[in-house]
């Protein structure tokens, strides 16, 4: 190569190997590897087309065999009501994991501990079997992510999921009937006390009907402060509680911290109340919702609210205490400030200081400052309330500024060295600028119609800056045709190079994701195997029907059939089971391998049953045999070479046919001999 081109230079002594150095030391026409004409990285690039900038591009993401990478992005699945691990910089998809909706790869949905997690989120007796998804948030400890747990919510029915990040698992479900949708969710204070879920939608509280027509008397919103107990890594019902808001929709919230650790912010639309009714003379909720030129920050002193839910002064509706509007206003709980035009996202700086807001219809972000904020509130300095008789403060004396951003920002994300970083929608396009005078540095487009963006724990109190993921909606003309329902397209940037540079377009083929949270991978402390051998997930605890190896049996009690089985490369044991048809079965499977990987299925096809067995992990699951016939039952993981040869027959005797033999009731297995193909 002619020109040594000072990125491509850079990008070589950043991480090419000693292959590609020599290569390019010999230019295109040496021969001296023996390499074939093409592999230069010279010819390379002219033979694919490609800049050299496209080769820096390539060499700050490449992650060759075995190497790991440096930050793990949780992302929401969107409408798939799933989370989707991904390594940053090689957007490798990592992991998906089932929280909101059945997941055959993981038996999430299909073994009884995890049909009882869904189970939680049901709704009015209801299964919901999509959701969602959009903000996770990771548990912190003093504003940092500790990589403990992860927490996502779905908007469409007002649910939160919480996810072990031990082994990747959702091990909790929670909803309240106080709200009919939400959106403002799921941010944690920064010790994880409490999971945010801000309303959208005001609906009558506690899943109550009024008609549309009593819109400002019956409906409501709320913010719902779900108490999380770390010990336990559950939700704790009974410690948690909301308060009231009017019934404006809320929009996005987040957690203040260190200076304004114990606040809370809600953005909040439609503060004119349209209620729509385009079929019934009244304009659509669009143009009704977007007349005023300002909307209200909720600010929640949800300390406060706490002390207040403590003396027992909420009520309770429906399945919630709730902390009433006027109770709210009395206690100095809810203060409104008013924001620019439509907002929607609301982020609070590292430093706790200041709270960004972005107005989809204003060109700027308005920084709010806490201390002001408090001043004011000290001072009752207060311009007036609203309808409901909550507290306004001055806008002007409440912000420290605003920064011209351009057209329809949206989130912020910040990189721990005063810059901030916003998307902008209308001109798909992120904005760099400084907090400390407010003034855009530079912009990069995206591809396109960006929504959120997500940096290197980028909303935490010590952002990483490094890497960006801008979350594009639209991805046209980016990727290879595959029908008229593209995927979403998410844009690694570089915050470290010069300018910033786009490194990678990831399209991610599942629901729209909006929001993601970047954490330093180390953080993560996920084991590899469950132990001690027969431990449940969800519990993390040995399971009281565990099977150990040798005493695998099959037993009739009173409630049906027993099948204590357990999993090794390469059979199960038992491997005949009898059954009658109308009975009750209960198959209780331990994989009683300690090897990293190994995994096994347990599959029976027409019973719709996949369970995954990861090594030391027990399963149950309970079903009626009302169907008879012969079912092969098989491991759905090829976990070794006789991986085929792991399966065996359920068999459900019809009834009236003589007696099933009730297999081995008390006989003891033939003596498991050793597999004769371990593979891994
Ligand atoms: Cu899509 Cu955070 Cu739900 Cu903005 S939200 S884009
Ligand atoms: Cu176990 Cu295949």
């Amino acid at each position: 190569m002619r020109k040594t081109n000072r990125s491509v230079a850079l990008a070589l002594s950043l991480s090419a190997g000693p292959l590609l150095l020599g290569a390019c030391n010999e230019g295109p026409g040496g021969s001296g590897s023996g390499a074939a004409a093409g592999s230069s990285l010279g010819e390379l690039l002219k033979a694919r087309g490609l800049s050299e900038a496209d080769a820096v591009a390539a060499l700050k993401t490449y992650t060759p065999t075995g190497k790991k990478d440096e930050y793990l992005l949780f992302a929401s699945g969107g409408h798939g009501g799933n989370l989707i691990v991904i390594g940053v910089p090689s957007m490798r998809i990592l992991k998906y994991v089932g929280v909101f909706t059945p997941e055959p790869w993981q038996g999430y949905g299909f073994d009884d501990g995890s049909k009882a997690v869904l189970k939680g989120g049901q709704r009015n007796g209801k299964d919901i079997t999509w959701g969602d998804m959009h903000h996770p948030a990771l548990s912190e400890t003093a504003g940092d992510y500790d990589g403990q747990f992860i927490f996502v919510n779905d908007k469409a029915s007002p649910r939160v999921a919480v996810i072990n990040l031990k082994d990747f698992t959702t091990v909790q479900i929670v909803t309240s009937n106080v709200l009919q949708s939400e959106h403002g969710a799921t941010f944690v204070t920064p010790n994880t006390d409490y999971v945010i879920e801000g309303s959208q939608y005001p609906a009558p509280l506690g899943g109550k009907y009024a008609d549309i027509d009593k819109f400002n008397d019956e409906y409501r919103g709320a913010g719902v402060f779900w108490k999380f107990d770390r010990q336990k890594g559950r939700i704790d019902r009974e410690q948690s509680f909301a308060v009231e808001f009017p019934p404006y929709m809320q929009d996005l919230a987040d957690a203040g911290k260190l200076a304004s650790d114990g606040w809370a912010f809600f953005n909040s639309i439609n503060t004119e109340r349209a209620t729509g009714g385009n079929m019934e003379g009244k304009p659509s909720l669009e143009s009704g919702a977007s007349q005023s030129d300002m909307d209200y920050l909720h600010v929640v002193n949800w300390k406060k609210a706490e002390e207040v839910f403590k003396a027992g002064k909420a009520e309770q509706i429906g399945d919630m205490k709730v902390i009433r509007l006027q109770t709210a206003i009395e206690e100095g709980i809810l203060y409104f400030i008013p924001e620019p035009k439509s907002p929607h996202g609301v982020d609070v700086t590292p430093d706790g200081q200041e709270i960004v807001v972005g107005g989809k219809l204003d060109t700027h972000t308005t920084i709010y400052s806490i201390d002001k904020i408090k001043q004011l509130i000290a001072d009752k300095k207060f311009q007036g309330k609203d309808p409901y008789g909550v507290p306004i403060l001055p806008f002007q004396d409440s912000i420290r500024g605003q920064c011209e951003i351009g057209l329809g920002p949206l989130h912020t994300q910040f990189d721990g060295q005063g810059n901030a970083y916003t998307s902008v929608f209308i001109e798909s396009k992120v904005a760099k600028w400084s907090l400390k005078d407010l003034k855009v540095i530079e912009k990069i487009s995206t591809h396109y119609n960006i929504g959120h963006l997500s940096a290197a724990e980028g909303d935490t109190v010590s952002p990483d800056g490094k890497y960006l993921v801008a979350m594009n909606k639209w991805a046209i003309d980016r990727f290879a045709d595959v029908g008229p329902l593209l995927p979403q397209n998410f844009q690694l940037i570089d915050l470290t190079s010069q300018k910033l540079q786009l490194l990678y377009d990831m399209p991610l083929p599942l629901g729209e994701p909006h929001y993601a949270q970047m954490i330093k991978a180390d953080k993560i402390k996920s084991i590899d195997v469950y132990k001690p051998i027969g431990t449940d997930p969800v519990t993390h605890q040995k399971d009281p029907t565990a099977t150990e190896g040798g005493k695998e049996r099959i037993e009739r009690q009173n409630d049906g059939v027993h099948v204590y089985m357990s999993a090794v490369r390469s059979h199960f044991t038992p491997d005949i089971v009898r059954v009658k048809e109308g009975e009750m079965v209960h198959f209780h499977i331990t994989n009683v391998e300690q090897a990293k990987d190994a995994t096994h299925g347990f599959a029976i096809g027409s019973y719709n049953i996949n369970l995954s067995l990861e090594p030391g992990k027990h399963a149950n699951v309970s079903f009626l045999a009302d169907k008879p016939g012969v079912y092969p039952l098989y491991c759905t993981e090829f976990c070794s070479a006789l991986h085929l040869e792991m399966a065996g027959y359920f068999l459900v005797e019809p009834k009236g046919e003589g007696t099933a033999k009730p297999t081995a009731a008390a006989t003891k297995p033939a003596a498991a001999k050793p597999s004769p193909a371990k593979t891994k």
